[in-house]
């Protein structure tokens, strides 16, 4: 009986010591992978990012981080100054990240392939920067992506058509880049994408058809590109749309009947939409 107990106890023991040991060790790994980011930014004197030290908790201290049992959950740091690339950025060394804010910085190159490993992340924004290339389409394997803001940057090429894979979307915002190609038409498969925007770019080709399968669409905006054709019935189906963008294109034909039946429709801008201030919506 003694022994039992002893036994259960010391293998209590070693669980517990065991696991103390692999938070303590993961989240140390996963500082020092931060601080290697840190040691290639331009400006590594960036006050914002002077708590992230090797000597200082990266859980509890440091600027932007927020952690959840010794895991980093959370990177917000946003208009901080950053001035630097995502090539040394530790996406394999983050497998708990779910929230990546680096918006309204100096982030340049490309977004790396590596973006893939983050596979738990949920917010994704990278906002108002200075990244070029195109998008990886290993963006595919963030399933449980719900919001992606990448607007105002420097993107080019195509969409990948893997975007279609990211079933939790609810907010795609590309506006305000070089992308161009046709709009891809796995798009249609987001069945919970309340949001799309995509203005300001160099899209062209028709409207898909699919767009018109969003039925949780509620502002579409696709002004400013090189669209052609007419403007698809398909998108009379999209009942809880609101706000719908059109303007700046070369679309051809005349309103379809259809979209005069959406009910929630209060915001329509087609060939002639000039109010700048809508510009703004992300
Ligand atoms: C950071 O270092 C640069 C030179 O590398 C210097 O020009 C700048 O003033 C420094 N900024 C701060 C806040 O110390
Ligand atoms: C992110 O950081 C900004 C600026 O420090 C702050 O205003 C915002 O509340 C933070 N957001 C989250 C989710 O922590
Ligand atoms: C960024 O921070 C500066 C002050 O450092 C502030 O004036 C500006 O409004 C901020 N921009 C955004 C988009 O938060
Ligand atoms: C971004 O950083 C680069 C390199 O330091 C600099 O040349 C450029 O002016 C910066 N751009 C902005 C918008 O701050
Ligand atoms: C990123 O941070 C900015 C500033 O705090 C905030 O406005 C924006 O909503 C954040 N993005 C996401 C996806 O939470
Ligand atoms: C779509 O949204 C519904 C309602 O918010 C939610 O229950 C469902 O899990 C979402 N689907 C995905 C794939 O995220
Ligand atoms: C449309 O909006 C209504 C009311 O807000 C909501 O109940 C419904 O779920 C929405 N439909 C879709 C497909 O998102
Ligand atoms: C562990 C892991 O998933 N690593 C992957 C990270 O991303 C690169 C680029 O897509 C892959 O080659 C690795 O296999």
């Amino acid at each position: 009986m003694m022994m039992v107990t002893s036994k259960i106890f010391s293998s209590l023991q070693f669980f517990t010591l065991f696991y103390l040991f692999t938070v303590a060790f993961a989240s140390t790994e996963e500082a020092i992978a931060l601080l290697k980011w840190k040691e290639t930014l331009k400006n590594q004197n960036n006050s914002f990012l002077a708590s992230w030290t090797p000597n200082s908790n990266a859980c509890e201290d440091w600027y932007g981080v927020v952690s959840f049992n010794g895991r980093v959950n959370t990177l917000n740091i946003t208009n901080a100054s950053v001035i630097g690339t995502l090539y040394a950025f530790p996406f394999s060394s983050l497998p708990f990240l779910e929230n990546l804010n680096l918006s309204n910085n100096n982030i340049s190159g490309t977004i790396p392939p590596e973006i893939g490993n983050l596979t738990n992340l949920v917010y994704l924004d990278l906002n108002t920067n200075q990244i070029s290339g195109t998008i990886p389409p290993q963006i595919g394997s963030l399933a449980k992506l719900q919001i992606i803001r990448i607007f105002n940057n420097h993107l080019n090429g195509f969409i990948p058509e893997e975007i279609g894979y990211l079933r939790s979307l609810t907010k795609l915002s590309l506006s305000i880049n070089f992308l161009s190609g046709s709009i891809p038409a796995s798009l249609g498969n987001l069945n919970n994408l309340s949001m799309l925007y995509l203005y300001n770019n160099q899209f062209s080709s028709s409207i898909p058809e699919e767009i018109g399968y969003l039925r949780s669409l509620t502002k579409l905006s696709l002004g400013i590109n090189f669209l052609s054709g007419s403007i698809r019935a398909s998108l009379g189906d999209l009942n809880n749309l609101s706000s719908l963008y059109l303007y700046h294109n070369q679309l051809s034909g005349s309103i379809p009947e259809e979209i005069g039946y959406l009910r929630s429709l209060t915001n329509f801008g087609h060939w002639m939409f000039t109010d700048k201030s809508q510009l703004a919506w992300q």
